[in-house]
């Protein structure tokens, strides 16, 4: 397996976690490199199902080693939280391990957050309400609190003190909100030091100790291709790198460690909070996807706004992450459809457009073109191989593969670990 990249391709909610779930079984480490608990992963296992938001579900394996890490926005509570559920299943979270180097989300950044969203009106993006834009803010602006500050109450003290009144001028001026109470947030942030002290190191440099002995790694993308900060669809992004090369910055290891990378798609697309979305289909079979593909968010329990497979923010995904291949999610979810659309390219102002625009402006005004195909109207969710696939399903995955120009390597008929086609 070696080192490899699982990312999503879309705007999130691929699938990774069933993704990273099965490579995790033949990898020694898993780690996260961005992101914070805005992100959601659903696992089934044995029928128990696991709500993950910064815990790399490789957790779930024995001998895995799971690593949050420098790149990542870790909110303490809920980070705690999952621990805590983890080990009541009986799960030994012994070998998860958290970067001194990540920043923290303390209780501010999730009220301005908020805030601030109710504040930009029509402009809002969206966004999970969980204090991630302000977070990776104040690290941008070099006034965050990371996890090796809260190891040490003086520094966290005298920190928290001199921003707390920074924050407060801005809650209550700005949003006109309360203010924070410095020393209950040190108190509450102090407690949760005590809790995750045993499991916090220098990520970087337990990646390279694995690296060194030739370990297999995987690397968890979270939220996807299309949602990130310098190539997704800003402003409708979230505020960290989910792309392939966010993992050699947030991990900390170099582009040359990196053996492969997996994007996840689904078999059609969603995307959840504002912003352009052109194969997006508001009712009839938007429905009936979001309908039998359960698309709700598992942070926030949104509705996920559903549309047909976009093949050109496909072939962007392929670009701007180097994906050697392609897990298709969700291809149950297509079953019983008369016909599937797949976009192949844009309609923008008159002209045919094959390439994603990275003007926004332009973006917003793309309308699909499509090709049909044939649906197949039979239950795939007990396909084992290609070869029990109906003929127009093995059709449509071959149609995707052409038009992204990638190999197409798993797909995935449902949520549990064994609804599951690997393709040698
Ligand atoms: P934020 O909170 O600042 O990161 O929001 C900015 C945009 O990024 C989107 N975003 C997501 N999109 C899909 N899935 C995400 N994770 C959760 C899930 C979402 C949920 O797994 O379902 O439960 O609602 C995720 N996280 C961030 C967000 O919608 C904004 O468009
Ligand atoms: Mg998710």
């Amino acid at each position: 397996m070696a080192n490899v990249i699982v990312i999503g391709a879309q705007w999130g909610d691929e699938g990774k976690g069933k993704v990273t779930d099965l490579l995790s079984k033949s990898a020694d480490v898993v780690v996260r490199y961005q992101g914070g608990v805005n992100a959601g992963h659903t696992v089934v296992v044995n029928g128990q199902t696991f709500k993950l938001h910064l815990i790399p579900s490789g957790i779930l394996y024995p001998d895995t080693e799971c690593i949050i890490g420098s790149g990542t926005v870790i909110d303490p509570k809920i980070l705690i939280g999952e621990l805590d559920q983890l080990e009541e299943l009986g799960i030994s979270t012994a070998k998860l391990m958290i970067a001194q180097t990540a920043h923290v989300t303390m209780p501010y950044h999730r009220l301005i957050d908020q805030a601030s969203e109710e504040r930009r009106g029509t402009r809002k993006i969206g966004t999970t309400g969980r204090g991630i834009g302000p977070t990776y803010a104040d690290k941008s602006e070099r006034t965050g609190i990371r996890v090796i500050d809260l190891m040490d109450s003086e520094s966290l003290r005298s920190q928290l003190e001199w921003t707390i009144k920074y924050k407060n001028v801005l809650l209550e001026k700005l949003y006109d909100l309360p203010p924070v109470d410095p020393e209950a947030v040190i108190t509450e942030y102090l407690g949760y030091a005590e809790r995750l002290r045993p499991h916090v190191v220098d990520a970087s440099l337990k990646i390279d100790n694995a690296v060194r002995k030739r370990h297999n790694i995987l690397f968890e993308g979270a939220q996807g291709t299309l949602l990130d900060l310098d190539h997704g669809t800003y402003p409708y992004v979230t505020s960290s790198n989910p792309v392939a090369g966010g993992a050699c910055v947030g991990a900390g290891v170099g582009p040359t460690m990196i053996d492969r990378v997996i994007g996840v798609a689904k078999a059609y697309t969603t995307r959840v909070g504002e912003g352009p979305f052109p194969t997006e289909m508001v009712d009839g079979i938007g429905q009936v996807l979001c309908d039998r593909g359960a698309e709700f968010g598992t942070t926030t329990g949104r509705q996920r706004r559903c549309g047909w497979f976009d093949g050109v923010i496909g072939r962007y995904a392929v670009r701007i992450n180097g994906l050697d291949c392609l897990a298709i999610t969700k291809l149950d979810v297509l079953d019983e459809l008369e016909e599937i659309k797949v976009c192949v390219a844009y309609n923008l102002d008159g002209e045919r457009c094959e390439d994603f625009p990275s003007d926004g402006r332009k973006f917003a005004r793309c309308q699909p073109i499509y090709e049909t195909l044939p649906g197949w109207k039979k239950s795939t969710a007990e396909c084992r191989d290609l070869e029990d696939l109906p003929k127009q399903a093995l059709d449509y995955l071959k149609f995707l593969a052409e038009l992204m120009e990638v190999p197409i390597a798993i797909v995935s008929l449902g949520a549990s670990r064994d609804q599951t086609i690997i393709v040698e």
